[in-house]
């Protein structure tokens, strides 16, 4: 109907398209519109199509027109389609403003314009394409495009109908989904949760015994404490009861007769390496690993460090060192040699699995050698490494690795002459299975310990219930094995609960941005797990290269890491998940083990950007800034109430330390750091960091927030926003923002990126400062280390404090250089 419509629209005349749909579309791309821009005679046609369905279009030369004049005319033209004519209330009420983005697409003198719909704080609900003007006026343009978002009169439209709107709750999205677990309403989650809290020696009892244990726990297994003023912190479950993880894992599946179903299936860097692993060659190759380890003298409690690429013989040394009892400690690959070797000697682990080196898009990481620099700085301090098993990397094999005599060993040659048999270590639940560092606000990273039984079983229940994993699924978590997505969720959660899961060693844009989906398609990924920031990056590409391959597969979306903005919310379910996928936003921390609040989703409607309920165990709880207890609706820090299965058992060798971070701040609760607001509805939003939190003249301010409304100018690729010391304010709000790579970096653009904020959140919220940057600075896992940013917000740039953790250290120097200009 619209193409034919935009063809009909020949010659000066304004042609408004007649309103092909009255229900509320369903949240998808429209098609695209072709139209012709016509270089030749300078005659160029420009069509907007409204969501609702219409549109409206006009030719116009490309010199005579006052663009902007033209433009103005369609928003003005949109807000008359939006008020005369007879919308659903629930289309009207979606429509907040448009934003007009400009691509160049390349081609014969042709641009394409995006025109996006908002929805208050920025949540597209869809977006419909206008075309096409000729490229002598895309610089124009562009300016065009920020004007509609900062001012000019489609902008009064905007705030007139954003304040209107601003107090109406989100939409709630009901995704036809039906979980094959029996949890499919809220009163059926609410009867389970509610014994979950009140017994839970009852309630992870069940869930406990669908697990191999060599001898059962008590009836009476819960033993905890974490409240300071009772005496020491400690969280016991499953007493009595002895169990293996690798046994879970594989054993019990191999048992089973499952022993040829793919466990793991590994796609490596370039397209075309790929392998799978049955559960019995898992099981076969941990036992291997188990017994060197047990051949080099490591046994229970000695901890093993794993430094390696995204291989299969990464979780498979995980598996192989808790079979026997040994505690691994995986440092991401991407770690520098200082943050290794650090890790290491805490950790005191005298042997390093490693890789010879990493291939990660076209980029590769000497690991083996980095290892060898840890080895030394490590020995500096008096800490020494007694053995390096190294895997062989196709990218650099044996005779280019650099090596030591004596102390380096080949993964191959050694695991050759072992059995592919070994026997289980039965633990006590309260073993420790590993360590991971992650870092505080400040100083050395702390490494959190965590247990056998009921990491176990948190791990495997909350899969069980959040992703609805069951046998045979196949399971795609997109984590590294260095954080601890890819602990709980990559490795262990599948495997206890028979499915496959899909490990990826490369990029997800090489050798281009499909590469995501055509690993979905190949493998037929049932869940896919993934963190805002990769969706983000994905968003920004040409819709093509999700749409070029097959999604079907596809039941079940999940998000971890931050909380996710509504515009990447959208996108994921629209166009990658055919809106028929739920989007599970999965709220928990390395500190936890597993998931906290997540949503059911066959139980509850989701709201994008929101993690919805706590899970079975969890009892969240919102404190006011004076300590006490918000009821009902409100906002404030997020802290536990009760002790949950996955909770970890302490910081190494720091119990103090450990008491002092977690404990201590709200005495009787477990502090997370995180903020967070209930809605109406009962659900929880995650706001953020509390220490991202900024206090302007006594109003609260999140940086997400002001984030949120700089990210929505056209413009905007990212920003990130600190709060600085302000002599009348108290504080005052430091922006850092990075511009889409076509646009200028000018002083009407800041003014614009002000004005935005001033209209979405209030004038009190306004940034002071604008800080023009071309890159931020981000760990590998994609999180933006705001410690550096408020140090050169702050002119502090002699000491920016450990930047190991940088994916570029160099964007550093480049905002240092930008300060004040
Ligand atoms: C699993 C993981 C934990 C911190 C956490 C919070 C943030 C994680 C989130 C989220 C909003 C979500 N976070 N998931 N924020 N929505 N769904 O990421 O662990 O690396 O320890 O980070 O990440 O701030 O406190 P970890």
């Amino acid at each position: 109907m619209q193409r034919e419509g935009l063809h009909a629209a020949r010659g000066r005349s304004r042609t408004v398209w007649k309103n092909g749909q009255s229900s509320l579309p369903r949240f998808r791309e429209l098609g695209a519109y072709h139209g012709q821009g016509d270089s030749r005679n300078g005659v160029a046609q420009l069509s907007l199509c409204w969501p609702w369905g219409g549109g409206v279009s006009q030719d116009w030369s490309q010199e005579g027109d006052d663009l902007a004049g033209v433009f103005r005319k369609h928003m003005v033209a949109a807000a008359a389609i939006r008020d005369t004519r007879a919308l659903p209330p629930a289309v009207k009420a979606l429509q907040t403003f448009v934003r007009v983005n400009v691509h160049d697409v390349g081609g014969p003198g042709v641009i394409l314009l995006h025109v996006c719909c908002f929805q208050p704080h920025g949540a597209r609900l869809r977006h419909s394409r206008g075309l096409l003007v000729t490229r002598v006026g895309m610089d124009r343009l562009k300016v065009l495009a920020g004007h509609f978002v900062a001012g000019g009169p489609a902008s009064e439209l905007d705030s007139r109908q954003t304040s209107a709107e601003a107090s109406e709750p989100p939409t709630s999205i009901d995704v036809k989904y039906r979980a094959r677990s029996n949890i499919n309403d809220r009163g059926a989650y609410e009867a389970l949760y509610k014994g979950s809290i009140q017994e839970p020696d009852k309630f992870w009892g069940k869930q406990g015994s669908q697990y191999a244990w060599k001898q059962q726990f008590q009836e009476q297994h819960v033993d905890c404490n974490i409240d300071v003023r009772r005496g020491k912190i400690r969280s016991r479950w499953f007493a009595g009861g002895l169990t293996n993880l690798a046994f879970n894992c594989l054993d019990r599946h191999v048992e089973d007769g499952r022993g040829d179903q793919p466990c793991f299936l590994w796609e490596g860097n370039d397209v075309g390496q790929d392998r799978v692993l049955t559960y019995r060659d898992t099981l076969a190759e941990v036992c291997r690993l188990g017994n060197w380890l047990r051949s080099q003298g490591i046994s229970k409690g000695d901890v093993v460090a794993i430094y390696m690429p995204m291989v299969a013989e990464l979780p498979i040394a995980m598996l192989a060192c808790v079979r026997i009892g040994a505690i691994h400690n995986v440092v991401f690959g991407g770690f520098s040699a200082d943050a290794l070797a650090a890790r290491v000697a805490d950790s005191r682990a005298r042997i390093i699995i490693t890789s010879s080196t990493s291939v990660r898009g076209k980029k590769s990481t000497p690991l083996k050698q980095i290892v060898d620099q840890a080895c030394k700085l490590a020995s500096k301090e008096g800490f020494k490494v007694d053995k390096v098993l190294v895997l062989e990397h196709s990218a650099l094999p044996k005779g280019k690795t650099p090596w030591t005599q004596g102390r380096d060993l080949w993964w191959a040659d050694e695991l050759s002459q072992q059995k592919p048999q070994c026997d289980v270590e039965w633990l006590p639940a309260e073993a420790p299975s590993f360590l991971l560092y992650t870092s505080g606000s400040t100083g050395k990273p702390k490494g959190v310990q965590h247990s056998t039984g009921g990491f176990m079983v948190g791990a495997g229940t909350t899969a069980k219930y959040v992703f609805d994993l069951q046998p045979g699924d196949v399971f795609w978590c997109t984590a590294d094995c260095g954080w601890i997505t890819g602990h709980t969720y990559l490795t262990y959660a599948p495997l206890l609960l028979g499915a496959t899961s899909v490990i990826f060693e490369g990029v997800p844009v090489h050798p281009d941005p499909g590469r995501v989906w055509q690993i979905v398609a190949k493998y037929k990924v049932r869940q896919l797990y993934t963190a805002p920031t990769l969706i983000r990056a994905l968003e920004a590409q040409d819709h093509k290269w999700v749409t070029k391959h097959d999604r079907s597969s596809l039941k079940l979306l999940g998000t971890v890491g931050e909380p996710i903005n509504p515009r990447a919310w959208q996108w994921f379910h629209e166009v990658v998940g055919e809106s028929r996928c739920p989007i599970v936003d999965t709220w928990w921390q390395t500190e936890t083990g597993m998931i906290m609040i997540a949503a059911l989703p066959g139980a509850w409607p989701l709201k994008p950007g929101c993690a919805t309920l706590p899970l079975f165990g969890v009892l969240p709880v919102l404190l006011d800034s004076e300590g006490k207890e918000i009821k009902g609706a409100g906002e404030g820090v997020l802290v536990l109430k009760q002790a949950w299965p996955a909770m970890m058992q302490t910081l190494l060798n720091n119990q103090q330390r450990f008491e002092e971070t977690y404990f201590a701040p709200q005495k009787g609760f477990y502090f997370t750091g995180d903020g967070a607001r209930r809605d109406e509805d009962g659900y929880i939003w995650i706001t953020g960091r509390v220490d991202d939190v900024i206090n302007v003249s006594g109003h609260r301010v999140g940086t997400a927030e002001v984030e949120g409304a700089l990210s929505s100018h056209a413009a905007c690729d990212e920003a990130a926003v600190v709060g600085v010391e302000h002599k009348v304010k108290g504080q005052g709000i430091y922006a850092f923002v990075t511009l889409h790579s076509d646009s200028d970096y000018s002083d009407a653009t800041r003014k614009e990126l002000v004005k935005l904020v001033r209209e979405q959140i209030g004038a009190f919220a306004a940034p002071d400062t604008i800080h023009w940057a071309p890159g931020l600075p981000k760990t590998r896992s994609g999180k933006i280390l705001r410690r550096v940013l408020l140090k050169i917000a702050k002119g502090e740039t002699k000491d920016l404090g450990d930047l190991s953790s940088l994916a570029d250290s160099s964007v550093v120097d480049k905002l240092i250089e930008r300060r004040g200009k």
